[in-house]
């Protein structure tokens, strides 16, 4: 980019000065997309579109799982394309919000790098190679930095727009409780009288599966608790995002300050990781969780990750659960002997010695 384009000037004239005359623009979100990646993919649509470009597409790989998330997409009209129906080549600049290239959650193939990545997990190599990358690991959310080039542009914010970037904001820093700069509030307080309250209440307060009350039932009967650790093992899912869920649902019970939360969608194994302590690496956790066998990344507070299952027989799928948890354990340092079920009386120690983690055994040495 010459120099000039850029002087004196904030990111969002960056941006578009980098994107100039290009015409055709897909902004990817990250896998089974949450509200926070929605938003600022609708963020950035509305912002080229204000500039003046006509084709501009948000896709997204997974499912858009959980009843609110859908409700969102509907309730805001937000567009958002397949990637089996996203032909990568017709488009002359492809962006990344929410999430950066190589980090396994996002259905960009690996042989394409993007033009734009604009994120707020912690900064990868990948994306430093890329022609603009504007990466903030201590916003509470990507929805923050979109809301910044919005207000640094000048542009209009409407109903719609506003009321999703708030709820993005809203529900990646658990009402802000997960946050820690300053940003994450200005732009709370410039978007909250922007938005439209009625939808999003309605967007808050779906109707939702009772599959889903019976999967919550199920996740607190397999809860094993550690010391200030809980583990919960839910087998198989609905879908992928309510671990995450979970695992915030779980960590607001007394005493408790971390969680794991794990469970199979289709042929991925899925995990969140939580805690409430200050300057613990959640994300640091979750890398350390899948070394060597999948991928993973997050947050201080808040992580996931993704192990592939495809192929494995369901003993080997229990053994890799098995290592995810008994690395978590260590990580954490709590005493594994210690460990009871939740629905266990206070006092009691657990009874059930056949939900013991077994320890790693062949196929993947410990540790690695
Ligand atoms: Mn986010």
């Amino acid at each position: 980019m010459a120099l000039q384009d850029g002087l004196n000037q904030g990111p969002a004239h960056r941006l578009l000065a980098y994107v100039g005359q290009k015409r055709s623009i897909l902004i990817m979100c990250h896998n089974n997309p949450d509200p926070d990646t929605i938003a600022a993919a609708f963020a950035l649509k509305s912002i080229f579109l204000q500039a003046g470009k006509r084709k501009v597409t948000i896709g997204y790989g997974g499912i858009i799982g959980r009843a609110e998330n859908r409700q969102f997409v509907r309730r805001l009209k937000i567009d958002l394309t397949h990637v089996r129906e996203i032909d990568f080549r017709v488009y002359s600049v492809i962006c990344l919000v929410d999430t950066q290239p190589h980090t396994g959650n996002n259905a960009l193939p690996q042989n394409i790098l993007p033009h734009i990545v604009i994120d707020h997990h912690p900064l990868r190599r990948e994306s430093t190679k890329c022609p603009f990358f504007d990466v903030r690991p201590k916003y509470g959310s990507s929805s923050t930095i979109l809301t910044e080039y919005l207000r640094e542009l000048n542009f209009t914010v409407g109903r719609r727009l506003a009321t999703a970037l708030f709820y993005g904001l809203k529900t990646d820093t658990n009402e802000l409780l997960r946050s820690t700069v300053k940003a994450d509030l200005d732009a709370f307080t410039f978007l909250f009288p922007k938005t439209a309250p009625r939808t999003l209440a309605a967007i808050e307060n779906p109707s939702i599966p009772k599959s889903y009350f019976l999967k919550f039932a199920d996740a607190i009967d397999n809860s094993i608790q550690y010391q200030d650790a809980i583990v919960s093992q839910m087998g198989k899912l609905t879908t992928p995002d309510i671990v995450g869920e979970m695992a915030d649902f779980l960590l607001r019970m007394e005493g408790i300050r971390w969680t794991l939360c794990l469970g199979e969608y289709q042929d991925d194994l899925y995990m969140s990781v939580r805690t409430s302590r200050r300057r613990r690496m959640a994300g640091m956790t979750a890398l350390r969780i899948v070394h060597g066998l999948g991928t993973g990344g997050g947050h201080e507070k808040a992580a996931a990750g993704k192990i592939p299952l495809k192929g494995l027989s369901p003993e080997r799928r229990q053994e890799i659960s098995s290592i995810a948890i008994d690395r978590f354990l260590k990580i954490v340092g709590v005493n594994r002997k210690e460990s009871k079920p939740i629905t266990a009386p206070p006092g009691v120690q657990r009874k059930k010695p056949e939900k013991d983690v077994t320890p790693p055994t062949n196929g993947i040495p410990p540790g690695e």
